[in-house]
């Protein structure tokens, strides 16, 4: 099964995309929770430790996802085992270059910055990645379950 959670960053109200995002990935079998908008980072691994997702894919329109994304490995951390994280959108305001704050964002503890919604499944497809359907706090304890091979299955 494949299970995403999705949400925008916790400054950006722009749900569209996203919600575009949501059916794309439904109509190929998906599982996905949409947190819709304005998304602290803590809900997003709450949520996604509850729906036991292996992956999260944070929406951008705004053009703040730097300001936003502040505090990603700082929360990480607390997971003992952190699904992948993907972004995408736009992640610069009008002037900046949008490859800089690419380059800070994956800085930050994203791991793939994504330039359209088929990206998204051909990284999810890739043999290299691994399921996490079982990732928890960190202080519940070392990790004890077995890993699968492939994000989608
Ligand atoms: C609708 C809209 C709003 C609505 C949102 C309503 C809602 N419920 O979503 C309202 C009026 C509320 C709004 C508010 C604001 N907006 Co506005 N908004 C837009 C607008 C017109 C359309 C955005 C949209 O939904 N497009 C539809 C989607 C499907 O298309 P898309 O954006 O091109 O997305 C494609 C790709 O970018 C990509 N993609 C996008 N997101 C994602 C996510 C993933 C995971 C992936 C894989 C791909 C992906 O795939 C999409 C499909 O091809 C754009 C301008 C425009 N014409 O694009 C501005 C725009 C996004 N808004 C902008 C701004 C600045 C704001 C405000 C800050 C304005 C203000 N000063 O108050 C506020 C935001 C406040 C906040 N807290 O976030 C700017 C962002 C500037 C930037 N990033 O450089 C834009 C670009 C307008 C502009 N040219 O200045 N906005």
């Amino acid at each position: 099964m494949k299970r995403v959670v999705i949400g925008m960053t916790e400054s950006d109200c722009h749900t569209v995309s996203l919600y575009m995002f949501k059916l794309y990935l439904e109509e190929r079998g998906f599982q996905v929770l949409n947190l819709g908008a304005c998304v602290p980072l803590e809900l997003m691994f709450r949520e996604a430790v509850n729906f036991r997702a292996d992956a999260i894919v944070i929406g951008a329109q705004n053009g703040h996802a730097v300001d936003d994304l502040k505090r990603l490995k700082a929360i990480k951390k607390g997971y003992r085992d952190s699904p992948p994280i993907f972004i995408g959108g736009r992640l610069a305001v009008g002037v900046q270059k949008p490859e800089r704050a690419e380059a800070i964002i994956r800085g930050l503890g994203v791991d793939h910055v994504l330039n359209s919604f088929e990206e998204f499944l051909s990284i999810a497809a890739a043999p290299g990645d691994r399921r996490r359907s079982e990732m928890a706090p960190a202080a519940a304890g070392p990790k004890s379950h077995p890993v699968a091979p492939a994000l989608v299955g």
